[in-house]
């Protein structure tokens, strides 16, 4: 059934944790008689909790989309993580729809993800709309649930519908645009005071005659939700079937489609995300990338959101990130893990592509046309760990398994570090990474086991010392001789190794000097207290003794090495670790908490500022107290700090730490030398 863009809805689903995001969907679901029963979160039998980590921690873990035909017009839904460590999904989402239906739970409404969420799609420019769930728990209230959110997020929160009463007597609900029920008048004179918002002609009007008429209120309802001046709120109760059918029809009547948005500024209220870059016409073919999943089996997965023109079957596309071309083979209406095959699609509609392994998230697609849509700003991960097969041999399906799972999951960084060379992954959190984890066993079929990044330590020396090797062999055939003498002294951080010559009178030959250098420097890549690189060091060659036989090339290196070594020994040797510039939001009521937490974590403060309530801290932090972070300011702010960092420079380990960081290295080094070499 073709239909056309004025009569496409795009909404997403978000909110906290179970709040009833998924539950509202499956009873929706139901109520088209899209499902022959109500689907549930807690039996495992949801439309939406899909995959079988969904199913066994019973909350949405990535956005799902859901194709539902709702009167005249059809709703793409995409149903949401609630946890703030998939927030990654949830933006993805909000990018691709025209209006975000918060679902709040009436016993916890507004929570410190649920103002974040608010703040981006407000950012985005998007349409907002609440439902309320869990009204039929006792010891709740509606009216002070919309007080709560009126006075969080201002005067556009306004109900469209509210129930009959709250907890066990919750048996029905009254639509406010039909007038039902006693608060009908009251709630719509709210609503039409912020409609009249929507313009100045409208506002005249509103002000002179102190209301809107029949006709007024009709024609601008949705230019007001999709501008932001009204956000309606619902009254619902997913396992009872309440307020689904007064939300249904609010959606199809009064909810942007598409077509409203465009030919504002991008960001401004009734926008878009991509404001007056596309405008939803007959125009040549848009269209974005706003999820992607692999399959091993069925392969790569695209959704797009088409924002101008129209795609046909077998049509070409180009990605203009790369400038390639493809024929676009299988168009899919999606309908949870369920695609039905289609001819078409026009401008707003969001549907999958099958088989193309070229298109990533965010990717634009036109009909060639040199245009670029903004990228969603997803949040940067600092959870890392390395990991390793646990069946030898998989190194490199893992590589594989761990860059499709990286395709999906912008979130989901992977790389291998050049230093230690061990394969990192980083995320969100250990949640978020176990979830992948668990997905790469079941998905791709490999085991990981995972253990902290090594902090990639440094050695240097604190004193000038000199160093002293004589190498001597003589079993039998030509024998091996070199003597080398050498200063070593410190140099400043960051100044690197100088390699300094002042053998004079020919002590060593020329030729042999070079060779000297490399045995150094083959020392510099692992330095004898703990076998990590050395920095920062100098090394002046100025004496020593050659044998006209038995001297070469080798024998200047081992003695170049080792003279070194005993130089480095004397040099009073310590270990410098990498300080990171860390960046801390939280909540100001958390900010003397945080600080000492960090204080205890050998950090030191380096900048504090306030913005609405919001404390920023800046602060140098050894990397080895930020291994776990992520968990730690979560439990101190009750999961509302955030943070970002980055390397900054290298500094001393205090001694009593360097010494159980020695002892530690040693076991490890030894074990590995055992296994290895
Ligand atoms: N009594 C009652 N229970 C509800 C209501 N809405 C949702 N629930 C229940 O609350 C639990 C959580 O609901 P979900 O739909 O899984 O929540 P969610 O928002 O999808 O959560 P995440 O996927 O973790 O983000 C489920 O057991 C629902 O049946 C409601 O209005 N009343
Ligand atoms: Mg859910």
């Amino acid at each position: 059934m073709a239909h056309t863009s004025e009569q496409v809805r795009n909404v997403a689903l978000v909110g906290h944790g179970h709040a009833g995001k998924t539950a509202l969907l499956d009873a929706i679901a139901f109520h088209l008689k899209l499902s022959s029963r109500l689907g549930s979160t807690a039996d495992g039998t949801s439309l939406s909790d899909i995959d079988a980590e969904e199913k066994e921690r019973r909350q949405t873990l990535s956005a799902h989309l859901f194709q539902l035909p709702i009167g005249d017009t059809v709703c793409n839904v995409f149903d949401t993580p609630g946890h703030p460590d998939f927030l990654g999904e949830v933006l993805a989402a909000m990018d691709a729809v025209e209006t975000a239906l918060f679902v709040v739970n009436a016993a916890n409404p507004v929570t410190f993800h649920l103002r974040h969420l608010w703040k981006r799609a407000g950012d985005l420019g998007i349409g907002r709309a609440i439902a309320i769930t869990h009204l039929d728990q006792d010891n709740t209230d509606f009216e002070a649930v919309v007080e709560e959110l009126r006075t969080a997020f201002g005067h556009a929160v306004v109900p469209a519908s509210y129930p009959n009463a709250t907890g066990a007597a919750f048996k029905s609900v009254h639509d406010v645009t039909h007038r039902e029920g006693p608060k009908a008048e009251q709630y719509h004179d709210m609503i039409e005071e912020d409609e009249a918002e929507v313009d100045d002609t409208l506002m005249e009007h509103y002000l002179e005659t102190g209301h809107l008429d029949e006709h007024e209120f009709e024609e601008n309802l949705r230019r007001a939700v999709a501008r932001g001046n009204l956000v309606p709120v619902f009254a619902v109760c997913p396992n009872r079937g309440l307020g689904l059918e007064q939300l249904l029809e609010f959606i199809s009547h009064h909810f942007p489609s598409p077509v409203c948005f465009g030919a504002r500024p991008a960001g401004e209220p009734g926008s878009g995300a991509y404001g007056q870059l596309v405008e939803p016409d007959d125009g040549p073919f848009v269209a974005k990338v706003c999820r992607v999943v692999s399959d091993p089996y069925v392969g790569r997965l695209s959704v797009l959101r088409c924002l101008r023109g129209k795609l046909s079957k077998d049509q070409n596309v180009v990605d203009v990130r790369t400038g390639q071309s493809h024929k676009v083979a299988h168009l899919y209406a999606v309908h949870g893990k369920d695609t039905k095959e289609i001819g078409e699609v026009v401008a707003g509609d969001l549907f999958a592509v099958g088989k193309i392994e070229d298109f990533l998230l965010g990717d634009t697609l036109t009909d060639g046309t040199r245009l670029e849509l903004p990228r969603v700003a997803f949040p940067v991960p600092t959870y890392s760990r390395h990991i390793w097969p646990k069946a030898r041999g998989d190194e490199q399906k893992i590589g594989h398994a761990v860059e499709k799972i990286g395709i999906e999951d912008p979130t989901f960084l992977h790389d291998r570090d050049k230093e230690t060379g061990e394969f990192l992954v980083t995320g969100m959190s250990p949640l978020h990474l176990d979830v992948h984890f668990q997905r790469l066993n079941r998905k791709h079929h490999v085991a990981v086991e995972h253990g902290p990044p090594t902090i990639p330590y440094r050695e240097t020396i604190t004193a000038r010392a000199d160093g002293h090797h004589r190498h001597k062999k003589q079993s039998g055939g030509r024998g091996q001789f070199a003597e080398v003498y050498l200063r070593v002294a410190p140099k400043q951080h960051g100044e690197g190794f100088e390699f300094v010559d002042s053998v004079v009178g020919g002590s060593i030959p020329r030729q042999f000097i070079p060779e000297v250098e490399k045995g150094v420097r083959k020392f510099l890549t692992r330095g004898s207290l703990a076998g990590f690189p050395v920095v920062d060091v100098q090394a002046e060659v100025y004496d020593g003794k050659y044998h006209d036989v038995d001297s070469d090339q080798i024998s200047f290196q081992l003695a170049g090495e080792r003279a070194f070594l005993d130089g480095f020994s004397k040099a009073r040797p310590i270990l410098l670790e990498p300080v990171m510039d860390v960046e801390i939001h939280v909540p100001e009521r958390f900010t003397g908490d945080v600080a000492g937490n960090l204080s205890g974590a050998r950090g030191r403060l380096a900048g504090m500022e306030v913005h609405e309530g919001v404390q920023m801290i800046k602060a140098h932090v050894p990397l080895a107290s930020m291994l776990e972070y992520s968990t730690q300011l979560r439990s101190i702010t009750a999961g509302e700090g955030t943070y970002t960092m980055q390397f900054a420079h290298y500094e001393p380990v205090p001694p009593h730490l360097q010494a159980e960081i020695v002892k530690n290295r040693k076991a490890v080094v030894d074990q590995h030398h055992g296994e290895h070499r």
